[in-house]
C-alpha cells in the first residue's frame, strides 16, 4: 500500500492531515509551498489539474477535493479503525456533514474572508457581501448547535472523520473572530474533538 499526502499547513488540508493520523495508517507527506507556487508546477498539476491542496495518492489513484478525500479515507479505512460508519442512516449523516461543512458553512466562510479579511486586497472588498455572509454564517451555526444538542459527536457516540473534519474547519472559524459563546454545544463538541492527540498533531 501506498499513500501520498501532499499538504500544506494551516489550510483545507488540515482536516485530511489530523484524519491520516488519527487513522494510524502508513503514508507520505509533501510539503507543498503555496506561495512559491509549488501548486502550479507541471508535475503538480499533472496529478491535481485543480492545483490546490489537499491531494492524496492512494496506490496510484489521485484524489482532490477535501470533503471527497475524506470519504474515501473513511470508506477505505475508517470503517475497520472503528472512525467511520458502515453504511446505513450513520454513514449517511457522515457524508451529510462532511459535504455540509464545505459547501454551506466552507462557501459562506470563504465569501465572508474574501470580503472582510485582513489579507483580502482592498479593492476586491464588499463589506455589505461580507456582512451577508457573517449573518448566513451565524444561521448555519444555528443549524450545527440544534443538531449537536443531546449527543456528543455528529453520528452519535462514537466521534467520525465527520467530526475531524468540520472540528478542524472551526480553526477557521476562531480565526476570523466568530463569537462562539451563543452555541455552546458547538464549544462543548468542538473542545472534545480537539483535545484529542492527533489534532496537535496536524497542522
Ligand atoms: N474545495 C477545496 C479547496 C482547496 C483550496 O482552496 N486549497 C487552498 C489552500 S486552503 C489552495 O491550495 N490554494 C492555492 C491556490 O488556490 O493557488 C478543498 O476542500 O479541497
Amino acid at each position: 500500500m501506498s499513500l501520498t499526502f501532499y499538504y500544506s499547513p494551516h489550510s483545507s488540508a488540515s482536516p485530511v492531515h489530523w484524519t491520516l493520523n488519527e487513522l494510524g495508517i502508513p503514508y507520505e507527506k509533501v510539503l507543498i509551498d503555496i506561495k512559491a507556487g509549488d501548486n502550479k508546477k507541471p508535475e503538480f498539476l499533472k496529478l491535481n489539474p485543480n492545483g490546490k491542496v489537499p491531494l492524496i495518492v492512494h496506490d496510484g489513484v489521485a484524489i482532490f477535493e477535501s470533503a471527497a478525500i475524506q470519504i474515501y479515507l473513511g470508506e477505505t479505512f475508517g470503517v475497520e479503525k472503528g472512525l467511520y460508519p458502515p453504511p446505513g442512516p450513520q454513514r449517511v449523516a457522515a457524508m451529510m456533514w462532511i459535504i455540509w461543512c464545505n459547501a454551506s458553512l466552507g462557501e459562506a466562510m470563504s465569501r465572508f474572508g474574501r470580503n472582510l479579511g485582513p489579507w483580502a486586497p482592498e479593492d476586491q472588498r464588499n463589506a455589505k457581501a461580507g456582512e451577508a455572509a457573517k449573518v448566513e454564517i451565524l444561521g448555519l451555526l444555528q443549524v450545527l448547535e440544534d443538531a449537536l444538542k443531546g449527543r456528543s459527536y455528529l453520528c452519535g457516540d462514537q466521534i467520525t472523520i465527520a467530526d475531524l473534519h468540520l472540528a478542524s474547519w472551526f480553526d477557521y472559524v476562531r480565526m476570523m473572530q466568530i463569537d462562539l459563546t451563543p452555541y455552546p454545544a458547538i464549544t462543548a463538541w468542538g473542545s472534545r474533538c480537539t483535545s484529542r492527540p492527533a489534532y496537535a498533531n496536524s497542522p
